[in-house]
């Protein structure tokens, strides 16, 4: 039976005349205040999308470059843009695939975030093939390795960071806190880490508690614990786009610069080599395939 891949992401506009279609889609259509899609709008363009929308292309370097690895073609599908996961399903469908293998680029399962894209995947395959759904890779020692190798000797206090949630999860048992938790220390041990911490970063304003601390108010704490170099290590996130560019670059920095912090971030897994063949190995592992290590 012929096998593919459908690599999903998040997705980002093109174009700032894209922005209030996006936000209305992230939102399922919900009302936006006009000064938050002004806000965004302002933030996808200090970010520069209109030269190059950077979450959109690392995408299609990642997808290239684990096609080429696995030797099975690869589709891109966009959680709240285009191409979308329907997109990537069909095309998968029409190159006759009978198996396919669901990976999202967001390691932490939680039914706010992982839950959506296999909802979007299962809806569009509706049993045209049989569908391997990776749930979270947070544990996957290809990729714990891979931020461990990035954060091994620094001298600096490190903080893990993932995307926040409404913290009603929680109550739900949803297991994104532990799994980020999970990481973190992981990736800690494996480093021989002495000083970090965890907090979460990119809260939206819905008018509802989010997980905390949010960074900005743990960058203070930190201050005055005496903290002053701080190296920051996202594990909710991949690539590089807004949450890293604008909410890290910009203003986690501009509040490091207040509070007297020395901040730098790693670099993110993108399309490094080493993270395309983790990858590779987690569609193995979900196609049953012996690994070619
Ligand atoms: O570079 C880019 O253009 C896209 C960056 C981007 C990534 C991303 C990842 C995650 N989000 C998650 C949850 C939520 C929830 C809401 C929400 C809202 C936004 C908005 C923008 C945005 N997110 Fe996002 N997210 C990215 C961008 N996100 C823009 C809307 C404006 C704003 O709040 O700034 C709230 C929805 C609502 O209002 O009801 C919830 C989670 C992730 C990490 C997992 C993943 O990548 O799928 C969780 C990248």
């Amino acid at each position: 039976m012929k096998q593919a891949v459908v690599l999903m992401a998040y997705g980002s506009p093109e174009r700032l005349a894209d922005v209030p279609a996006y936000y209305s889609d992230i939102r399922g259509g919900r009302p936006i205040a006009p000064e938050n899609l002004a806000d965004l709008v302002e933030r996808y363009r200090r970010l520069g999308i209109e030269d190059s929308s950077p979450l959109n292309a690392i995408t299609e370097r990642t997808r290239a470059a684990l096609e080429h690895e696995l030797g099975l073609p690869v589709f891109t599908g966009m959680k709240h843009w285009t191409p979308r996961i329907a997109d990537a399903a069909g095309a998968a469908v029409a190159a006759g695939a009978g198996e396919i293998v669901g990976l999202v680029l967001a390691p932490h399962y939680s039914a706010l975030s992982i839950a959506g894209y296999r909802e979007q995947l299962e809806s569009a395959l509706a049993g045209l093939a049989e569908l391997q759904f990776v749930e979270s890779w947070h544990d996957e020692p290809g990729f714990v390795e891979l931020l461990a190798g990035r954060v091994r000797g620094t001298d600096a206090h490190v903080v893990f960071t993932a995307h926040s949630l409404p913290a009603r999860i929680l109550a739900a048992g949803d297991p994104y806190r532990d799994q980020l938790l999970e990481t973190s220390r992981l990736v800690a041990d494996a480093a021989g880490l002495g000083a970090w911490s965890f907090s979460f970063q990119s809260e939206s304003p819905t008018g509802e508690p989010w997980l905390g601390p949010d960074i900005l108010e743990h960058l203070e704490a930190l201050r005055r614990q005496g903290v002053e170099r701080v190296l920051v290590c996202p594990v909710g996130f991949v690539s590089d786009h807004l949450e890293i560019r604008w909410d890290l670059d910009v203003e986690a920095r501009e509040k490091a610069a207040e509070l007297g912090l020395e901040l730098e971030r790693i670099e993110m897994p993108n399309a490094d080599p080493e993270f395309v063949r983790t990858l590779a190995s987690i569609v193995r592992r979900a196609l049953r395939v012996p690994s070619a290590a």
